[in-house]
């Protein structure tokens, strides 16, 4: 295992540190943002007053919506000639929002990305398969520069083609593979629907990530390929993929690149700070960025941080896995529940597919949701070839009693054939609103 000396160093010494990195920040964003430089002239700071890591609070938190309005470069930290690289998040309405790199950043993100791959198990010299979707997402290039960082031999296969990723695995047998783990769960599947075993391919580790996947998810990946499935993320504002990583030891919460971001997490109402091992909204600020420095940058995802000692040897805080996003959390008559949730309950039922949507609706003048699950293949040949009526009536009351026992909620549950439900091509699209289409004349 190759560790840095940053990932296992004093809390004081990460600290310090910080500190200085995030001052180097502050006084780059007064220079050169104007946004940012009006934050502190509203409030009668200079970037002097920075003096310890709490004083960032100081400042307001940046959201999306300021991205937006300052679309495409309005926070851009230097002038277009020091730019190399642009990327983007798609955005589900209205403008996507853009970030920059310089040839520093890119550099920067690269070595980042190199240590999370090191962390799962990557090692130089072998073959990493990367199925991530190359163009302005940023999780293909972001992984694709760690690994050829790294050292690895980088195959740059991006989604799409399953026949062609197949036989790719097959023939440069890949140690690593890094995909969403919905799209690696539908490669897994394919090959099984070709008659043969995922589990006897050269795979041995999974850097899965960009989307939110339970412990049962990890459970099914791991045993369909037969490897060690760890978790990554990150965001294009904040840089991209590597800004935490799981590690295979402890496989239980991801350490944060702290020499890189500083992480908060706050009350998404009150936006008061939650106390440590609480969930909350993670909020992050870059410390070594040029182009597109970002400070207390509100993702929306959920999560809690944990300090201490890892069983890795790794001293940076651990934020645990994101249960979704704030707007992700779905409300059912009164009880809060992400899909991430009821998808670890879902896949403990044998009959079922780990395949499910929820569609959103309108009755009348109140929201429902209904859940959509797939019968498992298994067990609709075992119907031979035909769900008969009573057998439908008996797995969708077995899956609304499971989702009214753990999850508490109550909901309408729509059992499907095997393949019905959308396949992943990158992210996972697990809430499907039809609320809109109800109102229409
Ligand atoms: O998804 C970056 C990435 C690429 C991360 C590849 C990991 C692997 P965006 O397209 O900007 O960037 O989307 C960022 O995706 O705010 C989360 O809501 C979600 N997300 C990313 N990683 C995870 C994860 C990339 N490990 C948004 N678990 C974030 C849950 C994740 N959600």
């Amino acid at each position: 295992m190759i560790l840095h000396e940053i990932e296992t160093a004093a809390r004081d010494q990460i600290e310090s540190l910080q500190l200085e990195r995030l001052q180097q920040t502050a006084s780059l964003v007064y220079r050169s943002v104007p946004f940012y430089r009006n934050h502190f002239e509203q409030r009668d700071l200079h970037p002097d007053d920075i003096r310890s890591l709490a004083d960032l609070k100081m400042l307001p938190l940046t959201t999306k919506r300021d991205l937006r309005d300052h679309y495409p470069f309005g926070l851009f930290a230097v002038k277009q000639e020091e730019m190399v690289r642009i990327h983007a998040s798609s955005g589900t309405s209205g403008k996507p929002t853009v970030v920059g790199y310089t040839r520093n950043d890119i550099d920067m993100w690269g070595s980042i990305v190199a240590r999370a791959i090191a962390m799962a198990g990557g090692m130089p010299g072998s073959v990493l398969h990367n199925a991530y979707g190359y163009g302005l997402f940023t999780g293909g290039l972001g992984l694709h520069y760690g690994s050829e960082k790294l050292g690895m031999i980088t195959v740059p296969v991006s989604g799409g083609n399953m026949d062609r990723q197949i036989t790719l695995i097959e023939d440069f047998k890949p140690s690593v593979i890094c995909g969403t783990p919905s799209y690696v769960l539908n490669l897994a599947e394919t090959i099984e629907s070709q008659g043969k075993d995922p589990a006897a391919l050269s795979l041995e580790y999974g850097i899965f990530g960009a989307e939110p996947w339970s412990d049962k998810m990890r459970d099914t990946l791991e045993n369909k390929l037969g490897i060690k499935a760890c978790d990554i993320y990150g965001l294009s504002e904040v840089i991209g993929p590597g800004v935490a990583m799981e590690c295979p030891e402890s496989q239980d919460g991801l350490h944060v690149a702290e020499d890189h971001f500083l992480i908060e997490v706050i009350n998404p109402d009150t936006l008061e700070p939650m106390p440590e091992g609480e969930a909350g909204e993670l909020v992050f600020t870059s410390l070594t960025k040029e182009a597109f420095p970002i400070i207390r940058y509100r993702t929306g995802d959920i999560a809690s941080i944990r300090h201490g000692k890892c069983s890795c040897g790794r001293t940076t805080v651990k934020m645990s896995r994101v249960k979704g996003r704030v707007d992700d959390m779905l409300i059912i008559r009164g009880v809060n529940v992400f899909p991430s949730e009821m998808e670890h309950y879902l896949l403990e039922l044998e009959e079922l597919a780990p395949h499910y949507q929820l569609h959103l609706k309108k009755k009348g003048p109140l929201d429902t949701v209904e859940l959509h699950v797939e019968v498992s293949q298994k067990f609709f040949e075992r119907a031979s070839g035909d769900i008969g009526h009573d057998y439908i009536l008996e797995l969708t009351s077995k899956v609304k009693r499971v989702m009214k026992n753990r999850c508490l909620v109550s909901m309408d549950v729509s059992v499907r054939e095997p393949k019905e439900i959308p396949r992943s091509e990158g992210k996972a699209i697990r809430i499907v609103d039809l609320r809109e289409e109800a109102v229409l004349p």
